[in-house]
């Protein structure tokens, strides 16, 4: 009898709802004690740093744990449409403060922690970021699931749980070294893995047809397989009450692939076998522009997106679930072409192992994927040979083929025999070898193509893919991108965002064009003042931190004219160093006097794909310039070049709303979209920028006398490319030009060695893709317009309040509005 009670209280206790612990600071600190003693095995008196972190990270987790649990069991109850992102990228940022933030309990924290001897802050620095991304594609992805949580729409992030993230990038010489990125060395405490829900993930083999029952078939035989398992995090939503998930796959070798070598007594196979399975999901590539057409980076996305779609169908869905149904339960966005293989995927599931009909399934397919291009440049445009996707996939590339096909014949049918069209629009292409161009993949199957700014989308659809646009009419639409102005704003910069509650009171953190209420506050003088300390502050405190990580000094008084991003030709740091050359090699030939200078320190921040040498070249003379102006004396400290390595969401957090100058001076028609420039502009940074990306809605919004514009348009731009681009010509036509590169070649920088910036300056003036030389002197004059500006710090700092008032538009939550009302049309959730 006794025993029977306790069962049933057991079952009664397993009923109950997951309660949080108490908000309060007593609440907080038993559970912290409690997460410090029994997770971590340790007392306080004697617990690392570490320790500690583990066990607030713990106790947060605790608090949003109820949330989540309920959220997973109405989402399982209603049965909505939701969205899938499918993104090879989270560029997540640290947790723990976003996730107290999130849940409300900073101030609770921060007293608990005291009255337990310990500083929350000292807690925030032991964190490491998870870099799961290279820059803005997955920064994006990180601020889309985060909005997505705020607005209460249900959503799963599907990625890969890299081993290692994007390098730590180190200077050696001023020249980029790369170190591995160990983020998991002490784990996560923010990661829920589970490993009996892992999924079997298949590749190579060959295929086959078969009778199946008078029906000629067709089916893979897999050659390998290995276990995806999956782990998932918390996506609190802003002080709403809701967690979405972000799940990322871990690959693990399967037990009877090392068993059965095992067996066979070849101990050293059994382990290489081990090895070559979970290098899968051992590294990021950090390529950001050229996808290197590697076998294991196909894996790495077949891999998490078969494994997101399995789960989806087999874990998400109910049983019986009617697929023909699937198109009003899930739309799945490809955030860029990395998870495209995952049509050919769902195709394979539908039709070979749920025996559904060809048109059939595809008709589904055609509503359940929508495709997000991020990019305008040609090389960065992902192919897959066929030799390759063939021997990894086989069966998929039957598929594709059977897709162009049916395509093309539409093509026909539409267009006539037109064969130039047919070979320009295939999913095939021949040249320079057979390859499979996955963006037309994804434009075939979306429901919906969108690119990532107005601009953007507009050259998109009239540059790169004009055919399908014809071919489609309706298919193609715009989202421009935005930014959570949780991170950036109210984590990045609590001051300004007291200053603004103060002005607006709460509740423009999910509502950010309430900004627009700051424009009349713009008007006086006592709030300028205000917002001029808000901005000296947080120029003392990235002073702090870049004293404290690299020993750099921040001179007081200095304009900060910040470029932080990839590095990258075509976003032209290159001008920027140029204009620095500029300015010191005015005053060491004694043109200008250093007195007469607007004192500046230029700050860059970006890290080179390993492999890109030009990169890798400019990032050393930006390294050599620096520590050439820095230490001249004739410039009396008023220009200085900073470059503090490893730049990352961490390092952006204090940069940007330390900055005064944000600096987006890519060639027009290049950049997608840039979210940095929206980044700056909202912690009241004034842009100096070309007309591109976003740059352009960002100057219609905040006004042309609030902005800096320079340089060719993109029509400009092609035109000029028309009648010929000649660098040489601007070379020998602009004075100031031809004296700064002359200063690089003559070894200035570089212990007067002429060779070692050689292929930069040649590149420049014989080559110069990017139009460098022929923007260069429009960039200088705006740059002394900048300086004139900035004399006057009144009228500077009114402007600056303008941006912030005028870019409201750029939060992501916007962003994610725009998805839902023009892609996803998912309902409005419980
Ligand atoms: C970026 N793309 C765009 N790609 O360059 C930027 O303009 C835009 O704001 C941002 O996307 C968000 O839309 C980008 O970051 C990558 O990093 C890829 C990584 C994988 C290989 C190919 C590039």
């Amino acid at each position: 009898l006794a025993s029977e009670s306790a069962t049933r209280a057991t079952h009664a206790l397993a009923l109950a709802p997951v309660t949080a612990p108490a908000s309060t600071v007593d609440g907080f600190v038993r559970e912290f004690l409690q997460n410090l003693n029994f997770n971590r095995g340790v007392a306080l008196s004697t617990s690392s740093a570490t320790d500690r972190y583990f066990a607030l990270a713990y106790t947060v987790r605790d608090y949003l744990m109820a949330r989540w649990l309920e959220d997973l069991r109405r989402q399982r109850e209603v049965q909505a449409k939701g969205v899938a992102y499918l993104s090879a990228e989270y560029l997540l940022g640290r947790q723990l403060d976003n996730n107290l933030l999130a849940s409300g309990l900073t101030d609770i924290a921060s007293e608990a922690l005291a009255s337990c001897g310990i500083d929350l802050d000292d807690l925030r620095q032991q964190e490491v970021e998870p870099g799961l991304g290279n820059g803005g594609l997955g920064r994006l992805a990180a601020c889309f699931i985060d909005s997505l949580a705020t607005l209460g729409v249900p959503n799963t992030g599907y990625g890969i749980r890299y081993e290692y993230g994007i390098f730590r990038q180190t200077f050696e010489d001023g020249q980029q070294v790369e170190q591995p990125d160990s983020w998991l060395a002490y784990g996560s405490p923010w990661e829920f893995p589970h490993p009996e829900a892992a999924q079997t993930i298949s590749f190579g083999g060959h295929t086959e047809t078969y009778d199946d029952g008078g029906v000629q078939r067709s089916r893979w035989v897999p050659g390998w397989n290995v276990q995806a398992v999956p782990y998932n995090y918390m996506v609190p939503g802003y002080q709403n009450g809701r967690v979405n998930t972000l799940r990322l796959w871990s690959a693990k070798a399967t037990n009877s692939f090392d068993l059965r070598v095992f067996n066979s007594g070849d101990y050293e196979e059994a382990v290489r076998a081990q090895t070559f399975a979970e290098n899968i999901s051992k590294v990021l590539y950090p390529e950001d522009s050229t996808p290197q057409g590697k076998e294991l980076r196909l894996q790495q996305q077949y891999f998490f997106v078969a494994a997101s779609i399995k789960d989806f169908l087999d874990v998400t869905l109910p049983k019986d679930f009617d697929l023909t149904k699937l198109p009003d339960r899930i739309i799945f966005q490809l955030n860029d072409t990395h998870p495209v293989i995952a049509v050919p995927e769902l195709m394979r599931v539908l039709v070979d192992e749920k025996k559904m009909e060809w048109e059939d399934a595809w008709a589904i397919t055609q509503k359940c994927f929508a495709y997000t291009c991020h990019t305008l440049l040609p090389e960065a445009l992902e192919v897959w040979s066929v030799d390759l996707l063939g021997h990894l996939l086989p069966r998929h590339l039957e598929i594709i083929y059977r897709i162009n096909d049916d395509f093309l014949d539409a093509v026909r049918e539409r267009f006539g025999d037109d064969e130039m069209r047919i070979r320009d629009m295939s999913i095939i292409g021949e040249h320079p070898v057979r390859s499979v161009r996955m963006a037309y993949l994804a434009t075939v199957a979306g429901a919906k193509v969108n690119g990532v700014a107005e601009l953007h989308s507009q050259l998109l659809r009239e540059k790169v893919l004009p055919d399908f646009d014809e071919f489609f009419p309706g298919k193609f639409t715009n989202v421009t991108n935005g930014v959570t102005p949780r991170r950036f704003v109210r984590l990045a910069n609590p001051e300004l965002s007291a200053l603004i509650t103060d002005a607006l009171g709460s509740g423009w953190v999910t509502d950010l064009e309430r900004l627009r209420e700051l424009e009349t506050h713009a008007e006086d003088p006592e709030f300028r003042a205000r917002f001029a300390e808000v901005k000296a502050a947080n120029k003392r405190r990235l002073s702090a931190v870049l004293r404290e990580r690299d020993g750099f000094e921040v001179s007081d008084g200095h304009m900060l004219d910040v470029m932080v991003k990839r590095l990258h030709e075509y976003k032209r740091q290159m001008l920027k160093i140029l204009h620095v050359v500029t300015q010191y090699e005015s005053v060491i030939s004694g043109r200008v006097v250093a007195a007469d200078l607007q004192p500046r320190t230029a700050i860059f921040g970006a890290k080179a794909a390993p492999g890109y040498a030009m990169a890798k070249n400019i990032i050393h003379l930006i390294n050599a310039v620096g520590s050439v102006v820095n230490a001249d004396t004739r410039l009396e400290g008023r220009l200085k070049v900073l470059f503090p390595p490893n730049y990352n969401v961490t390092l952006a957090e204090r940069v940007i709303p330390a900055a005064d100058l944000s600096e987006q001076i890519s060639l027009a028609g290049k950049e997608a979209s840039g979210t940095g420039n929206m980044k700056f502009a909202l912690n009241g940074a004034l842009t100096i920028g070309t007309d591109d990306g976003a740059n352009v809605e960002i100057r219609e919004l905040v006004g042309d006398e609030n902005f800096f514009l320079f340089g060719m348009s993109e029509p400009e731009v092609e035109a000029l490319w028309a009648r010929g681009y000649k660098p040489a010509e601007f070379y020998q036509a602009d004075d100031n030009l031809r004296r700064a590169l002359d200063l690089i070649a003559s070894g200035a920088f570089s212990r007067g060695d002429r060779s070692t910036f050689e292929p930069i300056v040649s590149n420049l003036l014989y080559d110069d893709r990017f139009m460098v030389l022929a923007d260069y002197s429009s960039y200088i004059a705006e740059q002394v317009k900048v300086d004139a500006a900035y004399a006057d710090q009144d009228a500077w700092n009114r402007s600056a309040i303008l941006n912030v008032a005028r870019t409201g538009f750029f939060s992501s939550d916007r962003s994610m509005r725009d998805y839902i009302d023009r892609i996803w049309h998912t309902p409005p959730s419980f």
